[in-house]
């Protein structure tokens, strides 16, 4: 697994030394300034907020809503309890980048979270980590061990009358308890099952009082924000995309792992940190942000950079920053029934569109994979994605509407072989 270590949230980490992750190792290459100049210069609540506002830093989990922004919308004169909440719950088919960050670089996302209840005025925070993955969330247990024992947690922060503290929570592991507020039914020990919104969690969140959750990318990066300022942060990327970003390079590259580049970087530079297509294939499709991302095609992304805007203007959108790229041998009905396949597993059952419309969809690409297509399966797939897409209580319906409306638009004629010639187009190569 290869690791790029010069950007904002990987600065200064050495993640081939065995304790990168330590406390020691953290406050040697600058850790726990921020909060310490925060506190020691009784920085106002709203300050902190607006020099988030300022990088800006957007959500790193998939939607790119304005952190500053989200943090802005907590109400300040609330009576009762309020929460921060970090969603480390990672399953989209794709991504890696969040565990990475608890094994290497753990007090940056602690760092952050406490900057954020500090901005916030809250008490409490939570990091929801995915139910599947194990040495990492005890490794953050320990990191939230040493931050305590160090007073950097607790009462009196610093000798400050701010107090504040964090609990690891490990999740479920299905997919659905990343949106957050199946997330926060789940962090509340009921099943994890999306509510309606509005109300937004900043509103309405954890035992229904107001809730401000980031993605773990998006509170990391809050240290380097304010030790290194706001400017210095959005100069790292373009106007309207500031800093670096994590990016999961999976699939036919020569090594795949994750990549922290300035966003604005060409997608062709990526391609090459990762060493460069397997065995000389020829590109032929990347999925650009997570498999709710529609694909697209290998020339059309070689002419992209990686930001929001970008990969937004070519029909797509850079989600959670997880790239899985795709040789020539891929065959695209067989790659989609398998994305079909995850969304019918994990959703949640509870809104018919998407508990009927996500087996119905798989249903019919796996008979077109099957050499067992009908003519109108291809308008069928269509029927059935427009009666899901937006009927639905969260965006797993969509999700699972956008990969299908992709594949079948970009790559129509290898369905459309498959369901005349009953054999593939292309011989599909697992790798
Ligand atoms: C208060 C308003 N808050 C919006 C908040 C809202 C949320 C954030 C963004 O889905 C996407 C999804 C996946 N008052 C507000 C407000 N907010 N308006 O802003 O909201 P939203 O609804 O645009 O997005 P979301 O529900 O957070 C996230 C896509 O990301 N995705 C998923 C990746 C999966 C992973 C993973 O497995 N870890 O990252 C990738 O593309 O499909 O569309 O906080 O409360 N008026
Ligand atoms: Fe559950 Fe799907 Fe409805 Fe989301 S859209 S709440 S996953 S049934």
């Amino acid at each position: 697994m290869a690791i790029f270590v010069n950007g904002v949230i990987f600065d200064g980490v050495d993640t081939s030394a065995q304790d990168c992750w330590k406390l020691e190792a953290y406050v040697a290459r600058g850790g726990y300034q921020a909060l310490r100049r925060i506190i020691e210069s009784k920085m106002a609540q709203e300050d902190v907020i607006a020099e988030v506002k300022n990088s800006g830093l957007r959500g790193r989990g998939g939607a790119g809503f304005p952190t500053g922004l989200k943090w802005s919308f907590m109400p300040r004169s609330f009576p009762g309890d309020k929460y921060v909440v970090c969603n480390t719950d990672e399953g989209e088919p794709g991504t890696f980048k969040d565990r990475d960050i608890l094994r290497f670089n753990p007090h940056a996302l602690i760092e952050g979270m406490i900057i954020a209840g500090y901005a916030m005025g809250t008490k409490a925070g939570y990091n929801y980590i995915h139910g599947e993955i194990f040495e990492e969330y005890e490794l953050f247990e320990a990191a939230l061990d040493e931050a305590r024992q160090a007073g950097f947690l607790g009462n009196n922060i610093l000798g400050s009358d701010f107090n504040f503290d964090l609990f690891a929570h490990h999740g479920y592991g299905a997919y659905i308890c990343g949106e957050e507020t199946a997330l926060l039914e789940s962090l509340e020990g009921k099943k994890g099952q999306p509510r309606f919104k509005p109300p937004f969690p900043a509103s309405f969140g954890l035992y229904g009082k107001p809730t401000t959750i980031n993605n773990t990318e998006s509170f990391a990066s809050v240290p380097f924000i304010i030790r290194d300022g706001a400017q210095k942060f959005l100069e790292a990327g373009k106007p309207n995309n500031g800093g670096t970003k994590l990016f999961s390079v999976s699939g036919h590259v020569n090594r795949p792992g994750n990549y922290e580049i300035p966003l604005g970087t060409p997608f062709s530079v990526l391609l090459e940190m990762a060493g460069g297509m397997r065995d000389g294939k020829k590109l032929k499709a990347v999925i650009p942000g997570g498999s709710s991302a529609p694909i697209l095609p290998g020339d059309v992304m070689m002419q992209c950079t990686m930001d929001y805007d970008s990969i937004a203007k070519a029909g797509s959108m850079l989600g959670s920053g997880a790239v899985i790229v795709m040789n020539e041998d891929v065959c695209m009905v067989k790659a989609l029934e398998r994305l079909a396949y995850f969304y019918h597993e994990e959703s949640c059952g509870q809104c018919t569109p998407c508990r009927e419309g996500t087996g119905w969809l798989y249903k019919v690409i796996h008979r077109i994979a099957q050499g067992e297509g009908r003519p109108g399966d291809l308008e069928l797939l269509d029927s059935v994605g427009n009666n899901m897409a937006g009927r639905t209580i969260c965006a797993l319906a969509d999700a699972a509407v956008f990969p299908v409306r992709s594949f079948t638009k970009h790559f129509r004629n290898e369905f459309e072989y498959l369901i005349e010639h009953k054999k593939p187009l292309v011989d599909h190569k697992w790798c």
